[in-house]
């Protein structure tokens, strides 16, 4: 199968985790969705998987697809199931901010803008109040969280200077050798 994206997405990154631990057969496409002139994917978002005849346009169905194809489970606790949503929305939110101020956009400006930035702020928070994983036991709800603290740093959207849980978090999922070797390219 292969997936599409680029390397320093986190949601690219959390769906090579799941395929580098799955021991499937698989392979990285590398596209920049900005440039490309017909990705192949009406989200124009990276990532996108293809294994034969199927196509998965989004990060979640890609990775509960593999974990499943590889006999593992995906998140089964709808509790767990909400702090990858909210891990979601605070990247939807950051990676909103990022490519409006890229293209142009007076983020501090902007009503609608200042209200993302807001929700950054109040998830951060949030998750800060979940339990810690165990040393080598991160489930996807912590992946996804420790994916988007980690891109929130690289790109300098956010700090988690405030947030000791993430921190920690962090440094836990530093000791896994597939986050490590995801990790966003320096330069
Ligand atoms: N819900 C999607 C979000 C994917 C997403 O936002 N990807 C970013 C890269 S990190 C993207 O391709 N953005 C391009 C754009 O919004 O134009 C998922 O989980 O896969």
């Amino acid at each position: 199968m292969k997936l599409f994206g680029s390397y320093t997405s986190p949601y690219v990154r959390h769906c090579r985790i799941a395929l580098m631990q799955s021991g499937l057969d698989w392979e990285m496409v590398e596209l920049d969705i900005h440039t490309s002139k017909d990705p192949g994917t009406p989200t124009l978002r990276v990532p996108f998987l293809k294994d034969g005849a199927l196509t998965l346009t989004d990060s979640t169905s890609i990775v509960k697809y593999v974990r499943e194809k590889s006999g593992r489970e995906f998140i089964a606790d709808v509790r767990e199931l909400d702090r990858y949503c909210l891990a979601n929305t605070l990247l939807d939110a950051a990676i909103n901010l990022f490519l409006l101020e890229r293209s142009g956009v007076d983020i501090g400006a902007n009503v609608y803008a200042r209200r993302q930035q807001k929700r950054i702020e109040l998830i951060l928070g949030e998750l800060d109040s979940a339990p810690l994983p165990e040393r080598g036991k991160l489930n996807d709800a912590d992946y996804r969280v420790a994916v988007a603290a980690a891109w929130g740093q690289f790109r300098h959207r956010f700090s988690i200077a405030p947030h000791n849980n993430l921190q920690r978090l962090l440094e836990i999922a530093g000791e896994d050798p597939v986050f490590v070797e995801t990790a966003p390219p320096v330069g």
